[in-house]
């Protein structure tokens, strides 16, 4: 396998020869690992999930053409375009990405040195750097104005989601859904609110930005003193509204146990890192937001972590095709999770517009 490794890397234009080549964090969708040249260079080298990414070529031309814009404007601000934002590695024959003989798509980026990441957004200090490293991120891109190709036509579309959810429930392909009877009524309590805020996007009265749609934590990486330095993972970056990118902070960073914890009483939405995080993303985003995201931003937390809810409970549903899972009741597990910290989130609804309102310039 190493040497199948090595023999990929090494299709893409590189500084010296690729002495190792080994695996490397824990997404749940593609395949990651770390390529090191002769000279210490260190790469990122990813065979991206082409059931979930049919569309690798137009997925890689999306990202480029997003970094192009963002470099541009950082070197315009005298920053460091090779360290504040994403470098795609071209192949020798000229390409962003390179097939195996399996058909699978590879793809490189240059490893960003000197830099921190977190697992966990633990303090209010650190939301609030995230908050404002998405906030810049959106608000860079905000005159950003090629077409994007929709790379995952339904992703973070909440009346997509509902069509397969009404889809995977009628199916039910492995005689799932009578286990999970509480956990569906819990989806179908909360369907018309989240459907009548889709319907405002979908009308363009919350209008579509390109978003980055990934937000978590370890999806940004700061600089040693602290600073944001580079939001990472652009696979999806799609054309959204920017509700999925605040919301998937809160359900990301405020959160006092794990995505996936069994303990049910460690979950629960902390209002001070939310507080932390609404004053870092709006330090940059309340220039740009209209009335409409603004009104609705109190409630992106709960609208996303919903369509979470529905994607780990159909994932569990149908068979666990999509996400990868470290045991047969994981997707559950993930559902219960959510629930709970959607719930804490209704709970605390009023306190977050108050805070929202604070910070909203
Ligand atoms: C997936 O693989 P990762 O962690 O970057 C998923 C996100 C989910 C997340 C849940 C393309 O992201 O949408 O919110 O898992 N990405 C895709 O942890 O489906
Ligand atoms: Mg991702």
């Amino acid at each position: 396998m190493n040497n199948q490794l090595i023999e990929i890397a090494s299709k893409f234009v590189i500084d010296s020869k690729i002495i190792s080549v080994n695996p490397l964090g824990e997404g749940f969708i593609n395949d990651t690992f770390l390529a090191v040249s002769k000279f210490g260079t260190r790469y990122i080298l990813q065979r991206k999930n082409s059931t979930i990414f049919v569309d690798v070529p137009s997925m890689m031309d999306n990202i480029l053409k997003v970094t192009d814009h963002l470099k541009t404007k950082i070197v315009k601000d005298g920053g460091d375009p090779a360290r504040e934002a994403m470098t795609v590695i071209p192949t020798i024959a000229g390409k962003p990405y390179t097939i195996d003989l399996n058909g699978g798509y590879w793809t490189m980026t240059l490893f960003i040195e000197d830099t921190v990441a977190y697992n966990r957004a633990d303090t209010p200090e650190l939301c609030e750097a995230g908050g404002k490293g998405i906030g810049k991120f959106q608000s860079m891109l905000s005159d950003f104005s090629e077409p994007l190709v929709d790379i995952l036509p339904g992703f973070h579309q909440m009346g997509f989601r509902f069509k397969q959810w009404d889809a995977v429930l009628a199916a039910d392909p492995v005689g799932r859904a009578k286990d999970v009877a509480k956990e569906i009524a819990w989806v179908e309590a909360r369907r018309e609110k989240i459907l009548e805020v889709w319907s405002k996007v979908e009308n363009g009265t919350i209008p579509t930005r390109i978003t980055h749609n990934d937000t978590k934590i370890n999806n940004i990486l700061f600089s040693p003193d602290g600073d944001v330095l580079c939001v990472i993972d652009l696979d999806t970056v799609l054309s959204a509204t920017i509700l999925n990118d605040f919301g998937d902070c809160v359900r990301t960073y405020t959160n006092t146990g794990a995505e996936d914890d069994e303990n049910l009483d460690n979950i629960s939405m902390n209002i001070d890192m939310f507080r932390g995080l609404t004053k870092g993303y709006l330090s940059e985003a309340s220039s740009f937001l209209t009335q409409s995201e603004l009104q609705y931003l109190a409630f992106a937390g709960i609208y996303i972590t919903t369509e979470q809810v529905l994607r780990f409970l159909m994932d569990y549903i149908a068979g666990d095709t999509y996400y990868k899972i470290k045991s047969p009741l994981h997707n559950l597990v993930r559902t219960r999770a959510q629930i709970k910290l959607v719930q804490s989130m209704e709970d605390q609804y009023e306190n977050m517009c108050n805070i929202i309102n604070e910070f909203v310039k």
